[in-house]
């Protein structure tokens, strides 16, 4: 084994030569500081920093120096290494501060400029409210009916067993378009979508097992509960052997799909003259649950802390409607239920006012996320 070349001196290679690595180490320097950039000062890293650059490859030098000139070779070239490894990190600091402030200056948004984007649009939430509510009823196997806006007093009334004098036509306070002077049957902005049961009746086979959403009309004052025009969602089911029970069933499952499963559902004996017997259709308020009926601490402002929601009107289909529609109500029966829409979005969306729906506001629709 040959003697340890102790003479061997790291001066006389010429990568570790005190001049070539102060060289190294000042070429170094001056890329960094010339970088103008982020991505300039990623291309001198490469040069000069890197496992390629010159004062790796001079540090790789060091490993076959004898012992005595490692210390001195490494002292140098390590010392190079790490000045140029702290002016990267500073001149890194430098650009990163320049380019936050240059974006910052680009990119900036004056939120005062006039606004010149154009709306697309929002449909409206009594839509989508109705199309969700219509679409519970499709989902059971509903079909959509449909009728006129100005309707024949006949089917608004008379068809419905309304007598001519009966006092619940002034239940409903009319628009009425054109008196029954004037033809065979007076003209009204219908009052209910009930008119649209008669039209189906007439209109398809039995069984009939449909929904009608639709606008009504009635002289009410606009306020926080009422409007003057509202939308109703009308059902009717005429079959064979239809009995309450059906009703009930179609109701909870509607709560359950709009509002929420497991709320209770109760019917409140009313009166309308095309239902016999005729109810009130009320459900569980969904945010107390009826805790805080009678409880002064937990007032709810949903249900007025009456721990129920009154949702619509409902009852069996009156023979006196079938017979008038050609429907022998021997062999068939049915039921029927009206959901106010206002209502249903009031509720389901915390609307607490009604003339928020009708003012057309677009902030309003845009509220609901239901840009098109
Ligand atoms: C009727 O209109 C019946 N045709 C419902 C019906 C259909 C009963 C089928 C039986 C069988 P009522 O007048 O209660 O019922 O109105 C039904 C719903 O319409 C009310 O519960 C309420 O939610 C809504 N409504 C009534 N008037 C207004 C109004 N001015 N503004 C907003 N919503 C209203």
């Amino acid at each position: 084994m040959s003697a340890p070349n102790n003479s061997y001196d790291p001066v006389e290679v010429t990568p570790l030569h005190p001049d070539e690595v102060a060289r190294m180490r000042e070429e170094a320097l001056s890329a960094i500081e010339a970088a103008g950039d982020l991505d300039e000062l990623k291309e001198v890293r490469l040069a000069h920093a890197s496992d390629r650059s010159p004062l790796a490859l001079a540090n790789r030098e060091i490993g076959a120096l004898p012992p005595t000139a490692k210390a001195d070779a490494g002292k140098r070239v390590g010392g190079a290494r790490r000045d140029v490894g702290q002016a990267l990190k500073a001149r890194q600091a430098v650009l990163e501060a320049e380019r936050d402030e240059r974006v910052l200056v680009e990119e900036r948004v004056d939120v005062t400029l006039p606004w010149d984007r154009e709306l697309r649009g929002a449909r409206h939430p009594l839509t989508t409210v109705a199309e969700r509510m219509t679409d519970v009823f499709v989902g059971m196997g509903f079909e959509v009916a449909e009728g006129p806006e100005v309707e024949a007093e006949w089917f608004n009334f008379d068809a419905l067993n309304f007598e001519p004098d009966h006092p619940a036509r002034t239940m409903q306070d009319t628009f009425f378009v054109e008196s029954e002077d004037s033809g065979d049957s007076g003209m009204v902005l219908r009052t209910h979508t009930s008119p649209v049961q008669v039209r189906a009746l007439l209109g398809r086979e039995l069984p009939v097992y449909v929904v009608a959403p639709g606008k009504t009309f009635r002289t009410d004052e606009l306020d926080a509960t009422h409007t003057p025009v509202f939308h109703q969602l009308e059902g009717l089911v005429v079959d064979r052997g239809i009995t309450l029970a059906h009703l009930r069933g179609a109701i909870d499952s509607f709560v359950g799909a709009v509002f929420g499963e497991g709320l209770r559902t109760r019917f409140r004996a009313s009166y309308f003259p095309f239902t016999e017997p005729s109810a009130e259709v009320d459900m569980e308020c969904f945010v107390c649950r009826g805790d805080s009926v009678g409880d002064p601490d937990a007032s709810c402002r949903t249900c007025s802390s009456e721990g129920w929601i009154e949702i619509g009107g409902c009852g069996v289909v009156n023979p006196r409607v079938l017979t008038a529609a050609g429907v022998d109500p021997e062999v068939y029966s049915g039921w029927a239920f009206g959901l106010g829409i206002e209502r249903t979005l009031m509720f389901a969306h915390g609307v607490r006012d009604m003339r928020d729906m009708v003012e057309g506001d677009i902030r309003f629709s845009s509220a609901f996320g239901s840009e098109i």
